[in-house]
């Protein structure tokens, strides 16, 4: 059954504006995704009516604000085909999620002359805070390279594991290019060097089913804001033995089980990597983002999104000048592109004058850009509610910006 894209932007009240004087076109979904009704609504029905803190007192209010906080982490589990509750951690987005994982597991376990494999296609997020704890630990930080259409070199990847290789932190989807990578198969690999599997699912959430025990992965972390839900929140996912084993990452209130000043025993999981009072009202409404988001149907919304792809690339493939950078088959609809001869920032600015919403720059994915040999690109990113016609509308600005230089 094809979605109803009118009824789906009807949701949206942010989609209904006019920016320069047109209808505003928003194509920077891969930075940040809008939110339902049901979401802004949730967000204020809690505060007009639950707004307490969790886990800690007897009233109503704290029951009610604890039970849809832990339904949330249910909704999750159930999302991402987790096993059990325990092993959902709440946390301020993908890139907190990665921190915690390099900090904790990383300072645990990660030795001198130890390797970490990323790929080339990292987020900065995905980046950083590996090389952080190589310098701490005197690691090596290895880096599987990709070809020039922006697809993992995977017999790369095995000449580079090892079992000196202790954690392999690889993208699902590119942020910049839309590549979907490999990373069942990966992480079957890996797991045959004992290596530890963390999957960044910034971009694959929102795009992709996600079962992470058929993936097998060891973690992933992912942001709500990116899949419809509200921002300063995500979740780490991982496997039960591996966090009870971690040290939790922050002390404080929530995360112990008892203090004195002689010692301190912690929490169980999920709550001894949730120390302090957590983002609950963002949680409590994330849960009407995945809600949105099973309504509709993860196979649905791809459906769609492929069809805006093929769309979007097939018509700007016909313009001179129109400078494609990642061009795998297997994609979620993201296009990055250059026009001969301008600077990206310009052709986003020109955009933007027409009320289209597009990211330019590097897409904190610096040496992917450095691999391409450019500064950066435009990135257009399609949700579920855009349309063919918003696409037609960016194809038509696009051609008379690239015409400005290839006449
Ligand atoms: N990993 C990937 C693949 C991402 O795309 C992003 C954010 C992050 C990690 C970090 O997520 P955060 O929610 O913690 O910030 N990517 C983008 C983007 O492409 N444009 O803006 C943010």
């Amino acid at each position: 059954m094809s979605l109803n894209i009118e009824e789906i932007r009807a949701l949206f009240p942010i989609l209904h504006q006019e920016v320069h004087g047109n209808p505003l076109i928003y194509f920077d979904n891969a930075a940040t995704t809008q939110k339902p009704k049901s979401v802004l609504d949730a967000l204020c029905g809690y505060y007009e009516h639950d707004n307490s803190n969790i886990h800690r007192g007897a009233h109503t209010l704290a029951d009610r604000a604890t039970r849809y906080y832990e339904k949330t982490r249910e909704s999750v589990r159930d999302f991402i085909g987790a096993k059990e509750e325990a092993e959902i951690i709440f946390t301020k987005g993908t890139t907190e999620s990665i921190n915690l994982v390099a900090s904790s597991y990383g300072r645990k376990y990660i030795t001198k002359g130890d390797e970490i494999l990323i790929s080339t296609m990292e987020h900065h997020s995905n980046i950083v805070p590996w090389q952080m704890i190589c310098e701490e630990k005197e690691a090596i930080l290895k880096v599987i390279p990709i070809n020039d259409s922006g697809e993992l070199l995977y017999d790369e990847f095995e000449k580079l594991i090892s079992e000196r290789t202790k954690i392999v932190a690889i993208v699902h989807v590119s942020n910049a290019l839309g590549t979907i990578n490999p990373v069942k198969k990966i992480i079957k690999k890996a797991h045959q060097f004992g290596a530890k599997v963390l999957v960044d699912g910034a971009q694959s959430t929102s795009h992709l089913s996600i079962d992470v025990q058929d993936l097998d992965c060891d973690f992933l972390a992912f942001s709500a804001h990116k899949l419809y839900g509200p921002t300063g929140l995500g979740v780490l996912y991982g496997k039960r033995q591996l966090l009870e084993a971690m040290p939790p990452y922050q002390g404080g209130g929530e995360m112990i089980k008892e203090v004195s000043f002689a010692k301190t025993t912690f929490n169980e999981i999920p709550f001894k990597f949730e120390a302090g009072t957590p983002n609950i009202a963002d949680v409590i409404a994330f849960q009407k983002a995945l809600e949105f988001i099973n309504t509709m149907g993860k196979k649905e919304i791809r459906n769609h999104e492929a069809d805006l792809l093929y769309h979007a690339t097939s018509k700007l493939s016909e313009i001179k000048g129109f400078i494609p950078v990642g061009t795998t088959k297997e994609k979620v609809p993201v296009i990055s592109f250059n026009i001969k001869g301008m600077h990206p920032f310009d052709v986003g600015m020109m955009l933007d004058a027409k009320g289209i919403a597009v990211r330019t720059g590097h897409h904190c994915t610096q040496p992917l850009m450095e691999r391409f040999g450019i500064e950066g690109t435009v990135r257009a990113s399609f949700s579920v509610y855009n349309t063919k016609e918003e696409i037609d509308e960016m194809v038509t600005s696009v051609a008379k910006i690239a015409k400005i230089k290839n006449k």
